[in-house]
């Protein structure tokens, strides 16, 4: 990816597209679009560490043989923001000459002494408590920066630029309206004058794209919607005649790549709307779950690969797409890559989205009244999860990836929250290995009619996993070069759900973990180096730095609520001469899903959300007598409900914050039941 004039008139001269190519002369922020081409080094100035999402850092003060000596240089606590159970702190912190900038899950800004931990200035987002379109926890994936301006995108899907210096409002800019469902959560990635934002919502029947927005004042420059209107290039993937499109998904959770030299800006997009049910949307349904290039400048379309044809399965690409540069059978390849919720990491030539390994079309098991697509792509290579559910008592079926189902549950591995979500995955030029945080989940899907109605959920079915299996996770080395494990940790704990790391050339690996563990790991062999205890769910990927010659790593740790851990709101840096020790471990992550806690008695109302947990019932297991009643009342920021689990043989329906349902049992029995808009939320109602 290392670039400079010479091979950018090459380049145009080759490709003939003189505007879309190379580092211009007259860029808005020179300094920055050189450091953005190359690996991070004394800064970190975006989210995935450069243009290319490799979270690679080329400082080697801390390295393999004096990991061990780590220690806190600091520990900030960021005034309370993103804490409550909402939340997920997520994002990477960026760095630049001595300032770290950190955003919360709230939308709340932080500048701090990247030496010292004091905070410098605040932005206080101000955002509307009362948002009721977010997916998948209060969360924002991280900032960029370019011209003396911070960029991120926030929850009621306003893009804001704030003054670096000051934390004031350069400007805001509404790219749409959280009403209609839509949010944003990934991070932004300026390059050359441009900020490109995803947008997230796929669980809420609306329209993905990718959208550029001027730096310096915000205009919106163009926008390149994910699924086709009438007539536009992917169309004949839907139905003909229908709007099916226009709801379907494909949103972008997560920071785009850009290859300077090509002109071109890379994204991955989310499931298909409604995530599990396709009955009405026959065809492949582009561009859901795909990889896409389009021209950095323009917007114009130029290749795509869809990993997931027709979802059913929420099988998002939800991680970073990652560029790197390699040699394949001797010939140098230039390479992009994106670990799906499949399992697989999706490996492409990044000129021409062709498989740059080897990915073959293969028949697939149908169901006619879901409109299967024949064929699915297998990547060549290792699955870094397990692709089959194994059997569990109550269900008739267990399966493996791509089986279909209808309205009898079905068992499938991955489940839709399995395999790599959110978490990015790091690419080290020096071990030529990717690393690949995973979630184990069994998922039990089933599909119901849903009617689309703007701004409400829109998903047709469901997913939870089934009651009392295990949750796990992995992480792994993949082969850039073959896409096969090089090595390979089974964690007691899902690491795919928003779980981060980042390599160095010091040879290592930092990962955080559910349980507030940050570790360091030999990136060659995946020894195990260093452990620190955080004291909050360290799953935000990390970052290296360098102030005054001492190099630093830091990881904001606040929790993660798809990873079920322990909320806060503290960022920690360490370093060589650092001295802080660590801190008492939070409570655990839930290893087996299902109800936890203890059978209470003489209780009489669940309070869902309660205990300032927002998916959660509390108490989450009751013992009532026969003819008693339960009364469901919603103490959340979300809309919930109660659902008896499978069956539904009684259902609350969804309640606003506030709302409340009184639900008498007639018939003695064991009732499990789940929030139907977040089915990890369970609770146990046992009738005497
Ligand atoms: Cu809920």
């Amino acid at each position: 990816m290392r670039s400079d004039l010479g091979s950018w008139f090459l380049a145009t001269a080759t490709l003939g597209i003189l505007s879309l190519a190379g580092p211009p002369a007259w860029a808005a922020d020179p300094e920055i679009d050189r450091m953005l081409r190359s690996p991070a080094g004394k800064d970190w100035i975006t989210n995935g560490g450069g243009l290319t999402n490799q979270r690679y850092s080329t400082l080697t003060q801390i390295n393999t043989d004096n990991v061990g000596k780590l220690k806190g240089a600091w520990m900030t606590r960021l005034k309370g923001s993103g804490v409550g159970g909402k939340y997920s702190f997520e994002a990477s912190p960026l760095v630049k000459d001595g300032v770290m900038y950190v955003i919360t899950g709230n939308d709340d800004v932080f500048a701090l002494n990247a030496k010292t931990g004091e905070i410098l200035w605040e932005y206080w987002s101000g955002i509307d408590q009362k948002i009721s379109t977010v997916c998948c926890g209060w969360v924002n994936r991280g900032l960029a920066m370019g011209e003396g301006l911070l960029f991120f995108g926030q929850l009621d899907a306003q893009v804001v630029a704030l003054d670096m210096k000051t934390g004031k409002v350069k400007w805001k800019m509404p790219i749409e309206k959280w009403e209609n469902g839509y949010t944003i959560t990934s991070a932004p990635l300026y390059y050359d004058g441009l900020v490109y934002s995803g947008i997230s919502g796929g669980e809420f029947g609306v329209r993905g794209r990718l959208t550029a927005l001027e730096a310096k004042t915000g205009e919106i420059k163009w926008r390149w919607y994910t699924l086709p209107g009438p007539g536009e290039l992917g169309s004949d993937t839907w139905p003909p005649g229908t709007d099916h499109s226009m709801r379907g998904g494909a949103t972008i959770w997560n920071t785009p790549a850009l290859d300077p030299d090509l002109g071109l800006v890379y994204f991955a997009t989310g499931n298909c709307g409604p995530d599990y049910d396709g009955s009405m949307r026959e065809g492949d349904n582009l561009f859901c779950a795909s990889m896409v290039a389009l021209k950095a400048k323009t917007g114009e379309y130029v290749w795509h690969f869809q990993q997931v044809h027709h979802d059913i399965w929420d099988y998002d690409a939800a991680s970073p797409v990652v560029l790197f540069d390699t040699v394949i059978d001797g010939k140098p390849r230039k390479g992009i890559a994106e670990a799906g919720r499949t399992g697989w990491v999706y490996i492409l030539d990044r000129t021409d989205g062709k498989p740059l390994i080897g990915i073959d079309e293969k028949p697939v098991p149908q169901e006619p009244r879901q409109k299967t697509a024949k064929t699915q792509p297998i990547p060549r290579g290792d699955a870094t999860v397990p692709q089959c559910a194994s059997p569990v008592p109550g269900f008739e079926k267990a399966a493996c990836l791509f089986e279909p189902f209808w309205e009898t549950p079905v068992l499938i591995q991955p489940s839709g929250l399995g395999g790599t979500n959110w978490s990015p995955m790091p690419y080290s030029p020096q071990t030529g290995l990717f690393y690949v945080p995973g979630t184990i989940r069994n998922g039990s899907f089933a599909r119901f009619g849903d009617t689309f109605k703007v701004g409400q959920r829109y998903v047709g079915g469901t997913q939870a996993a089934p009651i009392g299996t295990q949750m796990s996770g992995t992480f792994t080395a993949i082969d850039a070069t073959t896409n096969k494990i090089a090595w390979q940790h089974t964690t007691p704990y899902r690491l795919g759900g928003g779980g981060g790391s980042s390599v160095t050339a010091g040879g290592l690996v930092f990962r955080g973990d559910p349980d507030g563990s940050f570790i360091a790991l030999d990136a060659k062999t995946g020894k195990e180096l260093w452990r620190f205890q955080t004291g909050f769910g360290a799953d935000a990927p990390p970052v290296f730095y360098e102030v005054d010659g001492e190099q630093f790593v830091a990881i904001a740790a606040g929790g993660n609520q798809l990873q079920g851990s322990a909320n806060g709101d503290a960022v920690w840096a360490f370093s060589l001469k650092g001295q802080l020790g660590p801190l008492y471990p939070p409570p655990a992550p839930q290893t087996v899903a299902g109800p936890v806690g203890p059978i209470a008695s003489g209780v009489n109302t669940i309070r869902i959300g309660g205990n300032n947990v927002e998916y959660s019932f509390v108490p989450s297991r009751v013992r009532i007598k026969k003819g008693e009643s339960l009364n469901f009342v919603n103490v959340g920021d979300l809309p919930h409900g109660a659902t008896a689990w499978q069956k539904a043989e009684w259902d609350t329906g969804v309640m606003p914050k506030g709302g409340e349902k009184s639900v008498t049992f007639v018939e003695s029995g064991n009732y499990y039941y789940i929030c139907l808009p977040h089915p990890w939320m369970y609770g146990q109602v046992i009738v005497e």
